[in-house]
């Protein structure tokens, strides 16, 4: 299937009960198996098909928001064709702009199953070509801070992504959720140029709602639009096992659950990264399918229920 330019490959399993076309739905999937710039444990190219065959787990009624998915219409596009390598990287990020501009442009809200954490600069800068003058912003859960000018040589790494989009977008463009790994040079660049953060240890001894409280007194955070990425190594190795660089004392399952709860009205992009199902393929993949579920769940029920973001 074409997208101006873009070639995709149909999938087999697709995600379970997306298999609506493309012009009917709201919803749209779409998989970038690349992971040519991970540096510890690779795999993440293999992680859209864990994902997509995890679903299959899921009652498709979401008990907690009444919402039957069966009754949205979802569309899982396939993959990107791609070449897994870091000298095709450019192309391939790309191809994500391009595609995910495609899916703005069409109203729908995208999905992106990585891949890679490096994946989220061009889809997010979509959403922004779409949504900061409204004040777009992005929230990364992560366990690292992934400010790095540079990382083997190469300023569009996974380990660079959360300073590319601050530097392009300015401060108030993204924050951070869970970090508690980082080099000494990055920790203190962030600290320096005013990245806002909030560590594991940190939401640990608060709350997840807490944190959204004092972001909400400093940026307005539930009156923006969001893109939600979500890197897997953010939660903790317990919850989350196939991760390609996993970081012990992380946040938990539900801590996701309660931020998806305190901002999932506002979040009209997601994606989900880092996963290595050679790590391990069951509970992992099926978390990243289930959080899926769950935004596209709180989006519904927020059309039931319109709130500003029918408005903007
Ligand atoms: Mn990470």
């Amino acid at each position: 299937m074409g997208q101006e330019g873009v070639s995709i490959n149909s999938v087999d399993p697709i995600f379970a009960d997306a298999g609506s076309p493309f012009d009917e739905a709201k919803y749209i999937l779409f998989g970038v198996p690349f992971d040519a710039t991970s540096s510890h444990i690779t795999g993440a190219s293999r992680a859209p098909a864990a994902i997509r065959s995890e679903t299959y787990n899921f009652e498709t009624f979401l008990m907690d928001l009444g919402v039957e998915i069966g009754d949205i219409s979802i569309c899982d596009l396939g993959d990107l064709e791609l070449i897994n390598e870091e000298a095709h990287q450019e192309e391939v990020l790309r191809d994500v702009l391009s595609i995910s501009k495609r899916i703005f442009n069409a109203d729908k809200m995208p999905v992106m199953m990585g891949g890679e954490h490096s994946l989220t600069e061009p889809a997010v800068d979509a959403f922004m070509e779409k949504y900061s003058s409204k004040g777009g912003t992005v929230m990364v859960i992560d366990a690292h801070l992934d400010f790095r000018q540079e990382y083997q040589s190469n300023p569009r790494s996974h380990a660079c992504v959360t300073r590319r989009i601050f530097e392009k977008w300015g401060p108030d463009s993204i924050s951070v959720i869970g970090p508690r790994s980082g080099c000494m040079e990055e920790y203190r660049d962030a600290r320096d140029m005013g990245l806002r953060y909030a560590t594991s240890q940190e939401v640990r001894a608060a709350s997840i709602s807490d944190i959204l409280d004092s972001w909400d007194t400093a940026f307005s955070v539930r009156n923006r639009p969001i893109y939600l990425s979500i890197d897997m190594d953010g939660i903790d190795p317990a919850y989350a096992p196939g991760v390609g660089t996993p970081e012990p004392w992380g946040l938990t399952s539900w801590d996701i659950l309660h931020l998806i709860g305190g901002i999932g009205d506002n979040v009209l992009a997601m994606d989900v990264v880092e996963i290595s199902p050679e790590v391990e393929r069951y509970i992992t993949p099926g978390l990243a399918g289930k959080l899926i579920r769950q935004v596209i769940g709180y989006r519904e029920r927020t059309v039931k229920g319109p709130t500003w973001l029918e408005h903007i």
